[in-house]
């Protein structure tokens, strides 16, 4: 059978909480020129794919990842990732009926002319909007529950594990993204990929993902990749990346065998 068929898509949740966002004091001292308006106009450009609110304020990832760069993040790159991405997609309507999940999980469906665009831009689109949802720094220090068992049964500790990660984020060369993925045969996997690509256009799910991009992390730590590592693992919400991750178990596959297998083999 073809896996990816059967992969359920990531929905992002789309709640409206813009209205809790405001600058920051600290923000605004920085005299950086921002225009408010700007996520409001790249929708407006466009079509069918939107720039989802971040769900917490921009300083809400402090001291880990700065307000100043969360601004950026998400108000122009992210917002250009969607503005490009509906402007690629603008001669085939019907793939604007696609969620942007859909889109990267089955690249192949895809019109080949805007292909490479909807790999690029709909990664970047579907990347970020997952980044967004496992971040808070009100979610806990670790794992709970069954992805505390399951990252202990394939990497022999949350320790271990981030160390693991931390490896793979580090050695990326040039921009793209280190993730903790799920396959559908149940195997948490850590792994990179390059540029904007998912992990969903082969078929496995992320349940944390980190943007190596220099834009993520250059306005606080510059060159230091290894520190804003460290404080990305400060700023995942492990509470809700733990809950979540029961329902992707549950998608598993039951043809399947759906278990952890360890890290050492
Ligand atoms: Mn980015």
């Amino acid at each position: 059978m073809d896996v990816r068929s059967s992969i359920p898509g990531v929905r992002m949740n789309r709640r409206s909480v813009l209205k809790g966002l405001t600058y920051t004091a600290g923000f605004a001292a920085t005299g950086l020129r921002l225009d408010a308006a700007e996520p409001e106009q790249a929708q407006a450009a466009t079509g069918s794919f939107v720039l989802p609110p971040l769900p917490y304020a921009y300083d809400a990832l402090e001291p880990y990842i700065d307000a100043e760069t969360m601004h950026l993040h998400h108000d122009k790159h992210h917002a250009s990732y969607v503005a490009n991405l509906n402007a690629a997609v603008a001669g085939h309507p019907e793939q604007g009926q696609k969620t942007v999940e859909q889109l990267v999980t089955n690249l192949s469906a895809v019109p080949e002319d805007v292909r490479t665009a909807v790999r690029n831009q709909g990664g970047g689109h579907a990347n970020h909007s997952f980044l967004w949802q496992i971040l808070s720094t009100k979610g806990g220090v670790a794992p709970v529950g069954r992805l505390k068992n399951d990252v202990n049964a394939r990497f022999g500790s949350q320790a271990e594990f981030q160390e693991q990660f931390t490896k793979a984020a580090s050695s990326v060369f040039g921009s793209g993204w280190a993730w903790l993925t799920l396959s559908h045969q149940g195997v948490l996997t850590i792994e990179t990929t390059a540029n904007q690509d998912s992990p969903l256009s082969h078929g496995v799910t992320p349940i944390v993902g980190l943007d190596v991009w220099e834009h993520a992390y250059y306005l606080k730590y510059q060159n230091r990749r290894a520190e804003y590592i460290a404080g990305f693992f400060h700023a995942v919400n492990w509470e809700s990346v733990s809950e979540k991750y029961v329902a992707q178990r549950a998608a598993c596959d039951p043809e399947l065998p759906c278990q952890v297998h360890s890290y050492m083999g």
